[in-house]
């Protein structure tokens, strides 16, 4: 079975780009990511996003365009990564540790996952 997780690279009408500090596991702790997860059996990949997106940030997500391919993970998952904009709400961190909005030039901030820093160098450039 395809192993799949889902990433939101949620934007907001400034160009900022919502970054999520991970609070788990231990060894994945304190870094910054793109909120999102795994896709539940069944579930479609747009589902799996909005419901993620629902869940740890309190949000109704849009979603756009997808940003590049699949991006390895370790465990021999796969991360697809989604422009988004929030349609609902307001970004709360209900499962990590803190979220931060960032601008262009504010991108390199914040310690982001190795997996997830080239994502963002590809969202930079759009
Ligand atoms: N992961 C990495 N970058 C991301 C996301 C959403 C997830 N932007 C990795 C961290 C976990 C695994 O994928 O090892 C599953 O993510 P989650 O379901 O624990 O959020
Ligand atoms: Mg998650």
């Amino acid at each position: 079975m395809e192993k799949v997780v889902v990433g939101a690279a949620i934007v907001d009408g400034a160009g900022r780009l919502l970054a999520a500090q991970r609070a788990d596991p231990p060894e994945l702790a304190g870094g910054w990511e793109l909120p999102g997860g795994k896709v539940d059996p069944g579930e479609s990949e747009h589902a799996a996003l909005v419901r993620e997106c629902q869940e740890e940030l309190g949000v109704l997500i849009e979603v756009g365009e997808q940003v590049g391919g699949d991006w390895a993970l370790a465990g021999g998952y796969v991360l697809r990564v989604w422009l988004a904009v929030i349609a609902e709400g307001r970004p709360e961190a209900r499962e990590h540790l803190d979220l931060r909005w960032l601008g262009a030039d504010e991108l390199d901030d914040v310690a982001w996952l190795p997996a997830d820093l080239p994502i963002v160098r590809a969202v930079q450039g759009r």
